[in-house]
Order: structure tokens, then sequence, then C-alpha cells
């Protein structure tokens, strides 16, 4: 069992969060839980992104989390990044709570997502069909509001 958090450092915005992760082997899918304030109301788009790196905030964090070279999509999309999580939804008292399982989110293995970033975004992920240019690379999701790396919790 590897369990991780992630807690959120607002970018140039009031959003705050906690995602925690926890796999139980190689093959199990992950469970992750995400609860995050200071949102607009709405979906935002939700990703881990390649690089723990927060130098020049959320943008040294790089692109989405793509180990298998493949195209943006939705979670429950076979072609996909590995980090694309969808969206969060949050209220209007401006939180938001996740709680999902997925198969291609791993802290275990080769691909783990430890030591890489999660980013809440600006606006809405259209899960790559939007017909935008950037759909088929962000989901044309707009800024980072707050990010923060995965680390090993216990
Ligand atoms: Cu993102
Ligand atoms: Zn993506």
């Amino acid at each position: 069992m590897v369990n991780a958090v992630c807690v959120f450092r607002a970018n140039d915005s009031n959003v705050a969060g906690t995602i925690t992760f926890s796999q139980q082997s190689e093959d199990a899918p992950t469970h992750i839980k995400a609860e995050i304030s200071g949102l607009k109301p709405g979906k935002h788009g939700f990703h881990i992104h390649e690089f723990g790196d927060n130098t020049n905030g959320c943008m040294s964090a790089g692109a989405h989390y793509n180990p298998h070279g493949l195209t943006h999509g939705a979670p429950d999309a076979k072609i996909r990044h590995a980090g694309d999580l969808g969206n969060v939804e949050a209220g209007t008292d401006g939180k938001a709570t996740l709680v999902l399982q997925d198969n291609q989110v791993k802290l275990i293995g080769p691909h783990s997502v430890i030591g890489r970033t999660v980013v809440v975004h600006e606006n809405i992920d259209d899960l790559g069909l939007g017909g935008h240019e950037l759909s088929p690379t962000t989901g044309n999701a707009g800024g980072r509001l707050a990010c923060g790396v995965i680390g090993i919790s216990k």
C-alpha cells in the first residue's frame, strides 16, 4: 500500500485544497479524493502535470503527465494522458469535492505520479472535444489557479 498527499498552494488566487491518493498494489486502481475551496462556481480542469517543479509557480510543472504519448482526453476515455482527471465542480460556496478511482494514475511502478504536480485550472476542461486548437493538449482549461506536488504520506 502506498499513500500520497498533495497540498495546493495558490497561484495568484484564493484557491486551497488537499488531494489524497492511495494504491494497494501496482495493478490496483488508485483511490483519489480531492477537497478544494475558493473556486468560482462551475467546472475546473484538474490534472496531474509532468514535473514536480514549482520554481515559477504552477507554470513550471510542465504539460499533462503523458508517459504513453497520447492525446488529451476524459478520465474514462481510452485515449488520454495518464494525468487527465477531468474536472472538479464547485458549488455556489466555491467548494469542490471529487472522489474517484483511476487505473492510469499510479503510485507504484515506473509511471508513479509521486513527485509530480496536481493543477486546478481557471476554466472547464473540454476533455479534448471542444474543437479549440488547445483541446487535444490541455482541454483548453485556461490558467493555473493552484497546484501542489504529490508527496509520500503515511
Ligand atoms: Cu492542467
Ligand atoms: Zn491532458
